[in-house]
């Protein structure tokens, strides 16, 4: 089935927020932010502003009719600042007017007073002065300190990862409308609608049953909306309420890049421990996790970097520690990977730092020390049904590595302007929020008695081709056309109490869910069939009904009819929760992950010598799909996934300055791959397994795990890099934009 938006998106007619049509009356709302990280305000004057044309109200943290909080995970996060602020971009008031161009125009008359404090955006020094968002956390397994004794190797290094704008295409934006007795609706741009119905509550000061959040798809939101999409919900749904005027915000490009929060950058020191054979026996690593100003998902985030401290290898004694470090920089959130990629760069870094001491290949401490059957993490959960070493070796043979290597040599010994870099980069990620409590959803399905179905589930379409798994879901569980299915919009009144779309967990939570109520209303359907077939066994197949696989003259809709004639219900409404997961905080053990997801990705890079620019031949890929229910939209993630991961470790640099300023604050600033960074191959291998039971129809979670293939991009330049200028010692720090490669080509 191809993604059922597809048609839509190319002529345009796909409803976004910004699309939805507006009600007369509607007001604009505009956010009014700091100019500087951290200061005590002194005062602040709204007076001309408030005088300007068009300017309907102003409002700040006095306004709030509830509590001025949405911290999601620890409460520490205003709505609106109060005495200080806390990071360039922290909304202060929110203008709202008769047009945005009213609102900007007002804003340049606010006129605040500061009193500045001194900055932090260095997360090591956040955590020298005790700065922290949660106490720092630990996972252990054996004992390295008697481990090391065991060693013949041991390596000691530190390795800095920066962080990544999300740059979903629609930027944040919600619209908020008045309803009877006070309750109103909001449309949001959000991976999370339970996530704003619940600060939406809590800032309005009213239940949740009042508030009604609807969302059709998103834009885009690779984690970006996971948690902030929030606050511009909140904010238009509070001037709704005071004003009783629809009120709506879709932000511009340069605001969101300053307000909003990131992919966390980190800094991290690790030490690695290998005996004769390149077996790995002892790793440490101590991660500074750069959170920002507030909590947000930060403790979320940093727990999975320790949960893939250790990536696609079993080692046996490791001590992950990690300290999520509080700064003066916007808080910042989810990211596709959620931390994870981070966690993998850092034990990547470490083997590439051991190998090159050694004089050996990376590759063969990787292949060495990937996880089999058994293997224990340092976080508890034994693995099973492991694909590391069969995704490595499928990858090896099907691809015709050895000759590739050869080709590459053979290129480097012959050409001096040119330097080609491989690397090879296997992947292990965990499936699951890493919250278990998180980990269930949602879904109704209503069969009208004209035959046709609409379905609701808590799941959010963001690009990633969610709504098109649902309809197979339902087409393939009836045996009826997608023509007579229709997948809602996301609503919390149809739905509730929803975790967000996330953790790459959407699918197969909201599709079990699916399954469950679409197999229950089959179930009652074939009981209105048996009354007219008793004793034959009924089926229906191609909107036809068969008894003992003999096709009756009872269509879908006659059966349905009779349904509807004999009073059964056409609606149901299933909860699934994954079964077998469990986590245990307080001895950092546990079984959290329904499953991982495995893969290799091997790399090849042409880097130009003389300009410190590069481009990428190929990747090839073998990854574990399971049985992928659909191989379009799942190649599609992984094409997606793998360049955005690029991205991350090679063009897109984020850069504050030491006062907090974002410096690259706009497209001009802040190169993201486009179509002539992206490889000019992508061959995408899909490994023959069995799938995995917790996985929706065996089809294993995508969204996230290919992302993590763009760490081989980093060290296949590094590669070519050292071809070409061999003898010096070159940090591990990303990303590596050609300005730096240029450097390392000619450090001496
Ligand atoms: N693909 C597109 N096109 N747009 C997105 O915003 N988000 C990614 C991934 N793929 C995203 C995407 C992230 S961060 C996640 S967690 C998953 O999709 C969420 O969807 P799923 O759980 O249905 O895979
Ligand atoms: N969100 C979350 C996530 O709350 N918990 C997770 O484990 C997670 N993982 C990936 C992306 N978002
Ligand atoms: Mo994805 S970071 O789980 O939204």
């Amino acid at each position: 089935m191809i993604n059922i938006d597809a048609h839509n998106h190319v002529k345009g007619k796909s409803i976004y927020l910004d699309d939805i049509q507006e009600l007369n009356g509607t007001l604009y709302a505009l956010p009014f932010d700091s100019t500087v990280a951290h200061a005590k305000i002194k005062s602040i004057d709204f007076a001309a502003a408030l005088n300007h044309k068009g300017i309907v109200s102003i409002l700040t943290a006095k306004d709030v009719t509830g509590s001025n909080q949405i911290g999601g995970i620890i409460p520490d996060e205003p709505l609106f600042a109060e005495d200080e602020v806390h990071f360039r971009g922290q909304v202060i008031a929110l203008i709202v007017g008769t047009s945005e161009h009213h609102c900007r125009q007002a804003a340049k008359l606010i006129k605040v007073e500061y009193e500045e404090l001194p900055v932090i955006v260095d997360p090591r020094e956040a955590q020298a002065q005790g700065k922290l968002i949660v106490p720092p956390r630990q996972f252990k397994l054996g004992d390295t300190e008697s481990a090391w004794a065991k060693c013949d190797h041991i390596f000691e290094g530190r390795s800095d990862v920066n962080g990544q704008e999300h740059l979903y295409i629609e930027t944040q934006g919600a619209y908020a409308r008045p309803k009877e007795d006070e309750s109103i609706i909001i449309s949001s741009s959000t991976q999370g609608p339970t996530a704003v119905q619940r600060m939406v509550a809590q800032v309005l000061g009213i239940p949740m049953h009042k508030i009604e959040i609807d969302t059709v798809r998103l834009g885009g939101g690779f984690g970006g909306k996971e948690d902030q999409a929030t606050p511009w919900a909140v904010m238009v749904a509070l001037a709704c309420q005071i004003l009783h005027k629809p009120v709506k915000m879709a932000m511009h490009r340069m605001d969101d890049m300053r307000m909003t929060g990131k992919r966390h950058p980190y800094s991290a020191d690790f030490k690695i421990g290998l005996d004769k054979n390149y077996k790995i026996i002892a790793y440490e690593v101590t991660h500074y996790q750069n959170a920002g100003a507030a909590a947000d998902l930060s403790p979320a985030v940093m727990e999975r970097t320790l949960f893939h401290s250790t990536n696609a290898y079993f080692v046996p004694n490791v001590i992950a520690k990690a300290y999520s470090c509080k700064t003066n920089l916007p808080p910042n959130t989810a990211f596709r990977g959620f931390g994870g990629p981070q966690g993998k760069f850092v034990i990547e870094a470490a083997i590439v730092k051991a190998a090159e001491s050694l004089g050996i290949s990376p590759s063969v401490i990787q292949k060495t020390n990937l996880v089999v059957d058994g293997d224990e993490l340092s976080y508890g959960q034994i693995l099973q049904q492991v694909e590391a070493t069969n995704t490595w070796e499928t990858c090896m043979k099907s691809y015709d590595y050895e000759a590739q290597k050869n080709r590459v040599e053979a290129f480097n010994k012959t050409n001096t302007r040119f330097k080609k870099g491989l690397a090879i980069q296997p992947i292990c990620f965990g499936i699951s929020f890493t919250n278990t409590m998180m980990n269930h959803a949602r879904a109704l399905v209503h069969i009208y008695h004209d035959g046709s179905v609409v379905v609701s589930t808590g799941g959010v379409e963001m690009g990633q081709g969610l709504n098109t798994k649902m309809l197979q879901i339902v087409t393939e569980t009836f045996s009826i056309n997608a023509n007579k299915v229709r997948i809602e919009s996301t609503n919390t009144l149809r739905v509730a109490n929803t975790s967000p779309t996330a953790a790459s967990a959407g699918a197969d939570l909201n599709g079990k869910a699916l399954q469950m109520a679409c197999n229950n209303l089959l179930e009652r359907l074939k009981a209105v069939a048996q009354k007219e077939y008793t004793d034959q066994i009924i089926e229906v197949k191609d909107e036809m009904v068969y008894a003992n696989e003999i096709k009756t003259d009872i269509t879908w809709n006659a059966l349905i009819t009779r349904a509807f004639t004999q009073r059964v219900a056409l609606s149901e409404n299933a909860h699934y929760a994954t079964p077998t997961i469990h986590y245990d905080k307080t001895k950092e053990k546990g079984h959290p992950f329904a499953y991982h997801v495995y893969g290799t990705s091997i790399h090849e890079v042409t880097v130009d010598c003389l300009k410190g620019t590069y481009d990428f031949d190929s990747v090839n890929i073998v990854h574990d799909f399971g049985k992928s229910m659909n191989p379009t939209i799942d190649n599609g993630q992984i094409e997606g996934g793998l360049v955005q991961g690029i991205g991350w470790m090679t063009l897109e640099e984020i850069v504050f300055n030491d006062q907090g300023r974002l410096l690259s604050n706009a497209l001009s600033t802040y190169k993201v791959p486009d179509i002539y960074s992206v490889p000019k191959q992508i061959n995408i291998q899909h490994l023959e397994t069995e799938g995995h039971e917790l996985a929706i129809k065996k089809s294993k979670a995508v969204g996230e795990p290919p992302l993590m293939y763009g760490i081989g991009a980093y060290f296949a330049i590094r590669n070519a890099v050292k071809a070409f200028n061999p003898n010096v010692d070159l940090i591990i720090n990303a990303p590596y934009t050609p300005e730096k490669v240029l450097m390392d080509l000619y450090k001496k």
